[in-house]
């Protein structure tokens, strides 16, 4: 069993390291591919070269956990609606057909992602048997920000983007749920161990509907994980003190807190769960002296604890891999 699983699993007091986007921006191995391959979405459906992406930081840094390189919205282009990355903007969506989601079968999902598949089955062959091989995938409500395109400049909900009734958005993020249901077996079935839920959005729900668009969602999806025995991280990031109720509530896992929490704060209030990551990625631009001793902090709070070390987000494009290096010394030598 890997390290990671164990953890997860049995609550076994040990630690683990492996970073949010370690495979990516940052790396210049990665930046070398990436020039030569424009369209984001078929580097993705590569299988052969996401599989050399998603080794590459276990190759430069021996990380304990590989992720597998694709991205959250790998669900949407699959479900038929077009997906652009954009050169310094980030993705871009076309407008969301109703019609063509409602209509897209299980089986042409499957077939349209099989590469991703490929690429975990390939990975999984090539990887230590002691390290964990994630999958991942968006929660309904951050896929539906993307998907209706509702965030604002000002990073904010806009509502009026919303042109949906209610019953409509419950429709679709149960239809959502479905899919990463599958989306989720087929990267288990293709040899990965564990599953990471990444709801990025959800601090942005307002109270009165964080129940139905992030827990519901959440629990559904890690109810589904528990009765197929696969271990599941969620991290929905931004929620302040609801990291609490989401923890009592959804009961995943694993949780991935993210910095603006108190690491202190969490270790009274989330209870029987693996807690994982905290560290700002902007401290990895600082001093090592200052990556050193805030990496400490979150050392000495978790260190009776089972704890998994990551971030609090994913490493920035602007990090110093040396500096990702130093850390990463620390860490085992603590
Ligand atoms: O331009 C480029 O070179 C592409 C940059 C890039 C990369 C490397 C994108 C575009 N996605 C990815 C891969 C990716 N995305 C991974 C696998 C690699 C790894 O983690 O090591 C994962 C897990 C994701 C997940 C993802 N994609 C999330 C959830 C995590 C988070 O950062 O909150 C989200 C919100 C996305 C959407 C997305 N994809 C890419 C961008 C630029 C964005 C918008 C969010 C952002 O600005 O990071």
């Amino acid at each position: 069993m890997s390290k990671l699983k164990d953890i997860l699993i049995n609550k076994k007091i040990c630690k683990s390291i492996w970073f949010m986007r370690q495979a990516g921006r940052y790396l210049p191995e990665f930046r070398k591919i990436r020039l030569q391959n424009q369209n984001f979405v078929n580097l993705c459906l590569n299988s052969e070269l996401s599989s050399e992406l998603t080794l590459q930081p276990i190759k430069r840094f021996n990380l304990d956990s590989a992720i597998i390189f694709s991205d959250i919205l790998m669900v949407p282009y699959a479900l038929g609606q077009r997906v652009d990355f954009i050169k310094d903007f980030g993705p871009k969506l076309d407008k969301f057909n109703f019609k063509v989601f409602t209509e897209t079968n299980k089986d042409s999902f499957t077939q349209k992602l099989q590469p991703v598949y490929d690429a975990i089955n390939k990975t999984r062959n090539k990887l230590n048997k002691e390290k964990s091989l994630i999958a991942f995938i968006g929660a309904p409500w951050t896929l539906l920000v993307y998907m209706l395109d509702l965030k604002s400049n000002k990073n904010e909900i806009d509502y009026k983007k919303i042109k949906f009734k209610t019953e409509e958005i419950n429709l679709i993020l149960n239809k959502l749920y479905e899919y990463l249901a599958i989306h989720i077996e087929n990267q288990i079935n293709a040899g990965a161990d564990v599953v990471q839920i990444f709801d990025s959005w959800a601090g942005l729900i307002r109270p009165e509907d964080f129940i139905n668009y992030c827990i519901v969602p959440n629990t559904k999806l890690v109810n589904f994980c528990k009765n197929k025995n696969i271990p599941v991280i969620c991290f929905p990031k931004g929620i302040g003190k609801n990291y609490k109720k989401f923890n009592e509530m959804v009961k995943p896992d694993g949780i991935n807190i993210d910095y603006e929490v108190n690491p202190n704060w969490v270790k009274t209030n989330l209870k029987h769960v693996v807690i994982q990551g905290g560290l700002n990625p902007e401290i990895l631009l600082n001093s090592e002296e200052e990556i050193i001793s805030n990496t400490k902090k979150y050392l000495d709070v978790f260190k009776d604890l089972p704890y998994v070390f990551n971030l609090g987000h994913g490493l920035l494009p602007s990090t110093d891999p040396d500096k990702v290096e130093k850390l990463i010394k620390f860490y085992r030598n603590y």
